[in-house]
């Protein structure tokens, strides 16, 4: 039974009394997130009353059409994380390169500026007009450089590194999932005293899906492979549990939150168009795998585990294949078997 009044920062706290060494540092920077993502929430809940709906007029490094919340969410994240000074620097999907900080107590000795977080600030915003569940999601890692503000190393570490990170998903209610190595935990926004209160502990994602999550409308690009593992899913079996349903929701946090829960794969492989896939791996894929291998699923990107994927760019995509272990596991196989043919040829 989970204690209804355990707040965020009651839960990472004690979760920090686990590492004796802890400062308390990183703790303050998840509260600092949260703190932001609270914010974040009421602009988007309110998006549909006030005229923030609707495009800025400028693209982000992406190319694409910005949305006044994206631009929000990102301005709040930075901010907080700026006036939190636990942070040398901060990458964002909405800025070309990544924003040093200062140590803000640098008279200190010692340095306090540990972390540096990636973040999409409003993942899915595409579907913001729509009413569609979207989402921010962030990636914390500790400083590799001494001192002062971060340099590009601090920021382009291997997902294996990360020390924590999580998402909040901005649905019918709002909700913060995170890990910091022990475990990953839910935690639902309670608006009346503004506070994420614990609901959901040590969340495990059930080993086998009935549920897959991909775009359909990419199949006639895809390899040989991706297709046969598809049709398979929808081969009737009930040994097998297939065929699987189909739930693809185009926002990332809404799908991956639902299959984490329920269990399913989420995919999106690379294709003809794109070679690398779409989505991100720094402040996408790395954190969502990380969350899923501490809940006991598995994330790669076909070939090799995600979080071993050495970063050369802050904005690389990667292919994404995440969820429950046998069935992301299947599709290794599958993709395995095609890469075998191809070499025979
Ligand atoms: P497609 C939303 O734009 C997003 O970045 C992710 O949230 C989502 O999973 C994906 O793109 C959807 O992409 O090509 O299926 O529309």
């Amino acid at each position: 039974m989970v204690n209804k009044f355990t707040t965020f920062y009651r839960h990472i706290v004690e979760q920090e009394r686990k590492f004796p060494e802890a400062t308390g540092q990183l703790s303050d920077l998840l509260a600092d997130i949260a703190l932001a993502c609270k914010v974040i929430s009421l602009e988007v809940n309110r998006a549909g009353l006030i005229d923030i709906l609707g495009f800025t007029g400028e693209e982000n490094v992406q190319g694409e059409q910005v949305k006044k919340l994206d631009v929000f969410a990102n301005d709040v994240l930075t901010h907080v994380m700026k006036q939190g000074g636990h942070i040398c620097a901060v990458c964002s999907e909405e800025e070309v390169s990544f924003i040093p900080i200062e140590d803000k107590f640098s008279e200190n000795k010692f340095v306090t500026n540990k972390y540096i977080c990636h973040f999409d600030p409003l993942d899915g915003s595409s579907n913001i007009d729509v009413n569609v569940s979207i989402g921010t999601i962030f990636s914390v890692y500790k400083r590799i450089t001494k001192s002062g503000p971060g340099a590009l190393e601090d920021c382009l570490q291997v997902g294996t590194e990360q020390v924590a990170a999580g998402y909040v998903i901005y649905g019918s209610s709002t909700v913060l999932v995170y890990t910091n190595g022990e475990g990953v935990h839910g935690f639902t926004l309670d608006p009346s005293v503004g506070e994420f209160l614990l609901s959901n502990e040590y969340i495990k994602i059930p080993k086998k899906a009935k549920t897959f999550s991909v775009n359909e409308g990419n199949f006639c690009k895809w390899s040989p492979g991706m297709k046969k593992y598809i049709s398979y899913l929808k081969e009737i079996d009930s040994v097998t549990s297939r065929p699987y349903s189909s739930r693809y929701i185009g926002s990332l946090v809404a799908d991956f939150h639902r299959n984490l829960l329920y269990g399913g794969i989420f995919m999106y492989p690379a294709d003809s168009k794109n070679s690398s896939g779409k989505l991100r791996l720094m402040y996408e894929a790395n954190p969502l795998s990380y969350i899923v291998e501490q809940a006991g699923g598995r994330s790669s990107d076909g070939v090799k585990r995600i979080l071993e994927i050495e970063p050369k760019g802050l904005h690389q995509r990667t292919p994404l294949f995440i969820g429950s272990e046998e069935d992301v596991l299947m599709l290794e196989k599958y993709l395995a078997e095609e890469r075998k043919e191809v070499s025979v040829k």
